[in-house]
């Protein structure tokens, strides 16, 4: 999986491609992540990405050519969907995810000041928004995307069984549907108080354990 991000923030990605799981994938090349600086495809000697909005109204706008410009440079992948962050856009879902998995690249263009010049419309295929709430721009939601479509790769996660005991995968909005889970100590002491694991965890007792589970999922 390749994933192309177009932004004016290049380094808010440094720190995600460096650490855990994100970067064993990208040292095993089961995804890339190529940054674009969408700043390296302007043309005038300020290297302007932002303007005022005709009609008047609040704030800038992200001009249209550099994004263009920059969307141009990718090599034309067959399988590729080309993704718009922005708060308007569909809910980013748990089922959006797993459709999103099965391309092999995934280019996301993340916005940011009031928005972008509308005639990008014209070089999407979709906008996603990860909730009903505002960012300052899109490069946080592109790393959730990113995140989460990853996860669902082959070979991304070291125990398999990890993703399929997982909750909500395959699922659209999916209850969280885990039982709540205790390492050492067995008791945990707080000034006096005592926050006990479950007795029967400690059993030994793998039918009971079994049903214990199954009541405490919700
Ligand atoms: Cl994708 N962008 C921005 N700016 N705000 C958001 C968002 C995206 N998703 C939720 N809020």
């Amino acid at each position: 999986m390749k994933f192309d991000v177009l932004t004016i923030f290049p380094n808010l990605f440094d720190s995600f491609k460096k650490e855990s799981l994100i970067s064993k994938a990208l040292k095993n090349k089961i995804i890339s992540i190529n940054i674009i600086d969408i700043r390296n495809f302007t043309s005038d000697k300020h290297k302007t990405v932002d303007d005022t909005p005709y009609g008047g109204g609040a704030g800038m706008l992200m001009k249209i050519e550099p994004i263009y410009k920059a969307l141009k440079s990718l090599k034309k992948e067959k399988d590729r969907r080309i993704i718009l962050l922005s708060p308007g856009g569909e809910q980013f879902t748990q089922k959006k995810a797993v459709e999103y998995s099965k391309f092999k690249n995934l280019v996301f263009i993340c916005g940011r000041y009031e928005g972008i010049d509308a005639r990008i419309e014209n070089f999407i295929d979709e906008k996603i928004s990860i909730g009903p709430y505002v960012l300052n721009g899109g490069e946080v939601a592109s790393m959730v995307v990113m995140e989460s479509v990853s996860r669902l790769l082959p070979n991304f996660l070291g125990n398999k069984d990890s993703l399929n005991e997982e909750t909500f995968n395959e699922k659209e909005n999916a209850d969280f549907v885990e039982y709540p889970q205790f390492t050492r100590p067995e008791i945990f002491k707080v000034g006096n108080k005592q926050y006990k694991v479950p007795e029967v965890l400690l059993s030994g007792n793998h039918k009971l354990i079994e049903e214990w589970k199954k009541k405490n999922s919700k």
